[in-house]
C-alpha cells in the first residue's frame, strides 16, 4: 500500500477541514494510498503547536520555505490566505512536491496560469479545493446529466448566500482585503458555484455582471481572524477593498443559459450553496443545506404522479457511501473534504490527473475575471478574451 507523506501549509478553518480528512480515509478507504500528516506549517509558533497537537501532526514548521524542501515531504497542502497559494505552490513545485490548493486558487488568473505551468512542467500531480463536487448528492447530479437522464439542459441557475459580515462593525478581516483575497464573495463563494456550473453544464461562453460594496468601511482587526471574527466598533476603520456581493448572468458553450449569485449579505442564510438544473427531459435541484438530497423532476414520469422527488443520495450505490454507514446514514461538510483527499490519493497512487485540479482552478479563474471586466466596462465580455 502507497502512502503520501503530507506537509499541510495553514491551520485554521481549512487547516482543520483538511486534517480532519487525512485522519479519515485510512479508517474508511482502507485501499486509498494512505495519507500521513508528516508536517503542519504556520507562523504562530505557539498556536501552530496546539494544532499540531490537537489535529494530530507528527511535526511542525514555522517555515513553509522549509517546509517545502524536506525530502520526507511527497505533497503540499495550501490551505492558506489566497495571497500565499502562488509563491508556496510554485516553490513547492520547483521541489517536485505534489500540490493540493484551496481555492480561489490565486489572486488573478495570470498566477493561477503560472500556478498550472509549474506544476505541469514539474510533473507534479495538483489539485484545487473545489470540494462541493464531492457531495454524493453532486455526484448523483453529474451521473444522471451524463447518462442523459434530464436531456439537453436549458438552465444552470446557482447561489451561494451567507450573511455573516452583514453587521458593519464585523471587522475588516483577510477575507474582505483586495490584495489578500483577490476578492469577496464572487471569489470565495462564486468560485465553487462556477465550478459546479462548469462540472455539470460544461465551459462558459460569456458573461455579464453587477456587484456591489454595501458597507465600505470597516473596523480594523485586531488580530488574524476568520468567519466568526467579534468586531470592535470603536475601533480605527479602513476600506473593504472586496465586494459584497456579485451576481452574473452567463451563455454556456453548449447554449444552456446561466445565472449565478455569490452574497455575504443573505440575512438568514448562513451557508446556502445551491444550485437548479433545467434540461429537456427534467430538473435537478440541490441544496447544500440538505447535503445528502438531490430533488429530481423527469418529465417521462407517469402524469398522476408528476412532481419533484427527494432522493436521499446515501445508498451504496451512490459515489463513495459504501464507505461510510449502512443506507440511509447521513454524512456531511467534512465528508467531502474526505472525498476530496481520497481522488488526490488515488491519482497520485495510479500516477493519472487529479480532478479537479489546476486547469479547473485556472478556468474558475477565467469566468471570475471575465465577470470583473464586465462589470468594470458595463459590456458581455467573451471568454475567448482570456484565451493565451
Ligand atoms: O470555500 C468557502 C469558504 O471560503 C466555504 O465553502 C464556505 O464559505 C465556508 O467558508 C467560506
Amino acid at each position: 500500500m502507497k502512502s503520501v507523506n503530507v506537509g499541510m501549509v495553514g491551520y485554521k478553518f481549512m487547516g482543520k477541514a483538511h486534517s480532519n480528512a487525512y485522519r479519515a480515509v485510512p479508517m474508511f478507504f482502507p485501499q486509498s494510498a494512505k495519507p500521513v500528516m508528516k508536517a503542519i506549517c504556520g507562523r504562530d509558533a505557539d498556536a501552530l503547536e496546539a494544532a499540531r497537537a490537537q489535529f494530530g501532526w507528527e511535526s511542525a514548521e514555522t517555515n513553509w520555505r522549509e517546509l517545502v524542501k524536506r525530502a520526507d515531504i511527497d505533497l503540499i497542502d495550501i490551505n492558506a490566505p489566497s495571497d500565499a497559494h502562488k509563491e508556496i505552490a510554485l516553490a513547492a513545485a520547483a521541489e517536485g512536491k505534489h500540490i493540493f490548493c484551496e481555492k480561489p486558487l490565486a489572486l488573478t488568473l495570470a498566477d493561477s496560469i503560472e500556478m498550472l505551468k509549474a506544476a505541469e512542467a514539474a510533473g507534479v500531480k495538483h489539485m484545487v479545493g473545489f470540494n462541493y463536487r464531492f457531495a454524493p448528492a453532486v455526484q448523483l447530479a453529474k451521473k444522471l446529466i451524463a447518462e442523459g437522464r434530464i436531456g439537453e439542459i436549458y438552465h444552470f441557475r446557482g447561489w451561494f448566500l451567507q450573511d455573516w459580515i452583514l453587521d458593519p462593525s464585523f471587522p475588516l478581516v483577510w477575507r474582505l482585503q483586495k490584495e489578500i483575497a483577490g476578492s469577496g464573495s464572487h471569489g470565495d463563494l462564486g468560485a465553487h458555484v462556477i465550478d459546479l456550473a462548469r462540472y455539470l453544464v460544461g465551459e462558459f461562453r460569456e458573461v455579464i455582471g453587477m456587484s456591489e460594496t454595501f458597507v465600505k468601511e470597516r473596523p480594523l482587526p485586531t488580530a488574524m481572524a476568520g468567519l466568526s471574527a467579534k468586531g470592535d466598533k470603536d475601533a480605527p476603520r479602513g476600506a473593504v477593498t472586496v465586494d459584497d456581493a456579485t451576481l452574473f448572468l452567463s451563455r454556456f458553450e453548449n447554449g444552456a443559459l446561466g445565472s449565478i449569485e455569490a452574497t455575504r449579505f443573505a440575512a438568514g442564510h448562513r451557508c446556502t450553496n445551491a444550485f437548479e438544473i433545467n434540461g429537456s427531459k427534467g430538473s435537478i435541484k440541490f441544496d447544500f443545506e440538505r447535503v445528502n438530497e438531490l430533488q429530481v423532476y423527469f418529465t417521462d414520469d407517469a402524469d398522476d404522479v408528476q412532481g419533484f422527488r427527494r432522493v436521499l443520495a446515501t445508498d451504496a450505490s451512490h459515489a463513495y457511501m459504501d464507505a461510510w454507514w449502512p443506507a440511509g446514514h447521513t454524512i456531511g461538510y467534512e465528508h467531502t473534504f474526505t472525498h476530496e483527499v481520497v481522488e488526490l490519493m488515488e491519482a497520485i497512487a495510479e500516477d493519472r490527473p487529479a480532478s479537479p485540479s489546476f486547469v479547473d482552478g485556472v478556468a474558475c479563474q477565467a469566468v471570475l475575471e471575465a465577470v470583473d471586466r464586465s462589470i468594470a466596462e458595463r459590456r458581455w465580455v467573451s471568454l475567448s478574451e482570456f484565451e493565451e
